[in-house]
């Protein structure tokens, strides 16, 4: 029945196991306006920490752009539903990128004995599920929208943590009619050892390849590539490094100037540019970090020796 929706339901005990599921939906919306965003919150069971192990989407393929599914602390509204695009977001402050749908990618896979942990002594009190539609012709028939994503969870304590690591570019200047414009990101890393398993690329429309790379004693091995014109999903990790205590971490997005008349910067509008390369990565539950960000513009004396691939545009 196209006006039903399966309500966003609280948590959903399997009997006799830790197991249990939380199904996150859009409450039946019909979205007026092409290229919107709307947001729907619901608590994560706070009582004792629990661990997402699968993502199952649900998401109408001809409407739905992409979804993010993001964790925090206090959603940006209490409504049942709310616009959240450039003006007010998913959180009040602090979202946590958790899960990424975009149309016609590969589904995302938690390694086995891999979980995210929320709820308990987290920040991640609330799911806050986002999704960008497209064009809304689609809903003159007058059907309501229920896209969303069931998660498998378990309050069983995983061996392995997952966690996101943000990299990107604060002060990228793309300059009018310039053909190449590079905004390069490094850090090095200080921690217990991560191990990246997927990778997500985002940036506007003038975004044409970005790269990621584990650097160690002067070696550069990849992370991830991807056209950040191609769906914005977590795709597999393209090596398995392991990232430890000393390595750097460095990534750089390729942008062309050419067709503008302006000068474009970083910022939340469609006419800005982003340059973001995350990292989802797995740490032993011992010492896990879940949430890592480097905002370091990359030194050219490094990027002199990048790999030549990271330069070269992917066709789409
Ligand atoms: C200025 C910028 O690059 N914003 C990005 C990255 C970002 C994500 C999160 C920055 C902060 C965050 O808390 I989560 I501070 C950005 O907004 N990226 C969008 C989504 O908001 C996640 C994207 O699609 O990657
Ligand atoms: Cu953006």
């Amino acid at each position: 029945l196209p006006n039903e929706c399966p309500r966003t339901t609280q948590p959903v005990l399997l009997p006799n196991s830790n197991n249990f599921s939380m199904d996150i939906r859009m409450p039946g919306v019909i979205p007026t306006a092409s290229e919107s965003y709307l947001c729907v919150a619901i608590k994560v069971p706070t009582e004792r920490a629990s661990y997402i192990v699968d993502f199952m989407p649900h998401a109408s393929m001809d409407t739905a752009h992409h979804m993010l599914l993001y964790g925090c602390n206090s959603p940006a509204s209490t409504d049942s539903y709310w616009e959240c695009g450039i003006e007010r977001g998913p959180c009040r402050y602090d979202p946590k990128i958790i899960y990424a749908w975009a149309r016609n990618a590969p589904p995302t896979k938690l390694p086995k004995d891999v979980g995210f942990k929320v709820g308990g002594d987290t920040t991640i009190t609330h799911f806050v599920l986002q999704i960008h539609y497209g064009d809304v012709n689609a809903f003159r028939d007058g059907h309501r929208d229920c896209s969303g994503v069931t998660l498998r969870m378990t309050s069983k304590p995983q061996p392995y943590i997952a966690g996101i690591y943000l990299m990107m570019s604060k002060n990228t200047r793309i300059l009018p009619g310039k053909r190449v414009t590079n905004a390069d990101i490094e850090c090095t890393y200080r921690f217990f050892p991560m191990y990246p398993f997927a990778f997500r690329t985002h940036t506007h429309q003038l975004g044409k390849v970005v790269s990621g790379y584990r650097v160690r004693d002067g070696q550069w091995t990849l992370i991830g590539r991807q056209s950040p014109q191609l769906p914005q999903a977590f795709y597999p990790a393209q090596n398995p490094v392991k990232v430890a205590y000393g390595d750097k971490l460095a990534a750089r997005c390729v942008f062309t100037g050419e067709g503008k008349t302006s000068v474009t910067t970083i910022g939340g509008t469609s006419e800005d540019e982003m340059c973001n390369f995350y990292i989802m990565y797995y740490m032993d539950s011992k010492h896990a970090i879940p949430y890592m960000n480097c905002v370091e513009d990359g030194k050219s004396d490094l990027f002199k020796y990048i790999p030549n691939e990271a330069n070269v545009p992917i066709p789409v």
